[in-house]
Formats: structure tokens, sequence, C-alpha cells
């Protein structure tokens, strides 16, 4: 009896799954965006993969850093938090390097962007990133930021001249500066109130990723898509819990990772490949810039593409504008 007791007490706790680890996943844009989208996805696939080992619970609105998006990486790179999706510029401070991937009008496609975060230069983040305690599983996108306001249509830097801009980071704050705009750091959760209250007229954000699923025409009247800067998004683990993992464990998170985040990418693009189109009918005045309308911008913008190129270092800033120019 003993025997066959002992047998199957060994094929009950066979069958029954080992309870999930339970693994928090910070984000800092609201639940209806692609990063939401693409970290559930996440979630979904590490589960498969792992046979229901981890359980990824998501949370947006930057909420487990109390509010602040910039400090999310930080709190990533200490273990207090196991995961994290967010985009470029919320990690220089941190990470000042990392605004390489938004320098103004460096990029002007998504074929230079993929040069850029599949090359050399995605690689070189990937390594400052794990100096600050992060390993970045793979890019997701957060997109080309597009200006918005509530006051006038944008066609040349003389339009930005006294808009009060709410920026997400130190970086756009000096090409607002350069546009003779007011710019103001806030957090992207209160920036709705902020648009709707009148605090600031403006605000600058990819159509697909965030615009569109936050709601922002409903606040705002003027677009114009000047492609000013790409910000990238990243998925990354603490290297704590990195390197906990055995190696066939970390092959289901990278494998997880890699397609949440092509997902994540693809429903990005087509979102705001639709987006003018979707904007137009909620309202809003789209104003598609000329070439020439473009190069304004990209000359009015260079001292603090060169200011923040010197701080970032040649070395790195080459392997950018390498990406973004090759054929
Ligand atoms: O705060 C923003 O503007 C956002 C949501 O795009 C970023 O996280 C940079």
């Amino acid at each position: 009896f003993n025997k066959l007791a002992l047998g199957l007490t060994t094929a009950i706790a066979l069958c029954l799954p080992a309870a999930a680890e339970t693994l928090r996943l910070s984000h800092n844009t609201g639940d209806q965006t692609t990063w939401q989208k693409g970290a559930d996805k996440f979630a979904e696939l590490l589960a498969a993969e792992t046979g229901g080992a981890y359980d990824v619970r998501v949370f947006p609105n930057a909420q487990l850093s109390g509010g602040d998006q910039m400090k999310q990486a930080e709190m990533t790179g200490r273990g207090a938090i196991d995961l994290v999706l967010t985009s470029a510029i919320n990690v220089t401070p941190l990470a000042p390097e990392m605004a390489a991937f938004s320098l103004p009008y460096l990029f002007s496609d998504y074929e230079a962007v993929d040069r850029a975060t599949g090359g050399p230069a995605g690689d070189r983040m990937k390594e400052i990133m794990q100096g600050h305690g992060i390993q970045v599983l793979a890019w997701g996108e957060n997109g080309f930021r597009e200006v918005t306001n509530s006051k006038r249509p944008i066609t040349s830097p003389e339009d930005m001249k006294g808009l009060k801009m709410r920026v997400a980071g130190p970086m756009y704050i000096d090409v607002m500066n350069d546009l003779g705009a007011n710019p103001q750091q806030m957090q992207w959760t209160e920036t709705f109130p902020a648009l709707q209250q009148g605090v600031v007229d403006g605000q600058e954000n990819p159509i697909g990723a965030v615009i569109i699923p936050q709601r922002v025409y409903e606040v705002q009247k003027y677009i114009t898509p000047w492609h000013y800067s790409y910000d990238p998004l990243f998925l990354g683990i603490s290297s704590a819990k990195w390197d906990s993992l055995d190696d066939a464990t970390k092959a289901q998170f990278q494998k997880a990772a890699t397609e949440a985040m092509q997902y994540q990418i693809q429903i990005s693009r087509e979102a705001t490949a639709e987006g003018l189109d979707y904007l137009k009918e909620q309202g809003m005045e789209v104003h598609e810039p000329t070439a020439e309308q473009l190069a304004a911008f990209r000359e009015a913008t260079k001292p603090s593409f060169q200011k923040w190129s010197d701080q970032i270092g040649t070395d790195i800033v080459d392997l950018f504008t390498t990406a973004a120019s090759a054929q």
C-alpha cells in the first residue's frame, strides 16, 4: 500500500504544474496602447513557451515607479522591477547614450531604423544597458514623434515660437528651444489633463502607438507629421533576474520577447499608416510638410543635434549615422 501511495503521490506531483512565478512588467502608457498590447503578447507567449511557469503581470502608466516614467529603468536595473517596456528617451537620465536613437532628423524611414536596431548600433546600446543592470531582450517601437497643438497649424519653425510644449525628456527640451517653443518636462500620465486645461498648448508623440490609443485628438486640433525624432521601445529584464535563469529558460524568454516586439512593431506601423485619415475623421487638421518645410525644421534643430552628439560621443553617433544613411 505504501508503495502504491508513494507512486500515486509522485504521479500527482508530476501532473500538477508548479506554482507559476509572478514577474512584474512596468510600462508608462495607458492600457489601450500598442505598448500594452506588446506587453500582453509577451506575457501570453512566455506562458506558452514555459508551460505556464511564468505569470507576467503588466502594470501600465508607470504605476510601479509611483508615476515617474524616468524611474522605471533605474528600478529595473537594481532589481526592484523584473521587466520594463519603455522608450529610449525615458532612460536618458540613466544612459544618456540612448538619446542617439532620437537625435533630431537622424532617421527618415523605417528601413534606416531597422538597420540601427538590427545592427551594431542596437547591439552597442544593449551593452550600455547591461552596464546599468538591464538585459535588453528585444527592440519594439514607439515611433516617429509628430507634433500636435491646439493653437495653429505648424508649417515652419516660426510657427513653434512661444508655444507651450509638453515634452518627455531632456533632449526634447533642447530641440524645442531650438525651435523657439516654450518646453516643459512632464509625465505622460499628466499630459492629457494639462492639454485639456490649456496648461500646455501642444505635445509630440507617435501616431499609432500613442496619439490614437490615448485619444490625444480629443484635446488637440492640429497635427504636423514632421518626423523630427524616432523613439524605439525596448523590452528589458533586470540582470539579477536574467542571471538567475538557466540557458533553456533564457532562450524561452528571448523567443517570447522577440516575437512579442515584432508584433508590437507591426501593429504600431499599421495604426500609424492609417492614422492620419483617422485623425481627420476625429476633427484634426493635418498639415503634411513639404520637403522644403522639413529641411527648415532640420536646419533649425542642428544645434541640439550637435550638443547631444558631443555628449553621446562620436563612436556611438557614427554607428547611428551609418545605419541611418547606409543603402
Ligand atoms: O512620454 C511620452 O511622450 C511617451 C509616452 O512617448 C514616452 O514614453 C516617451
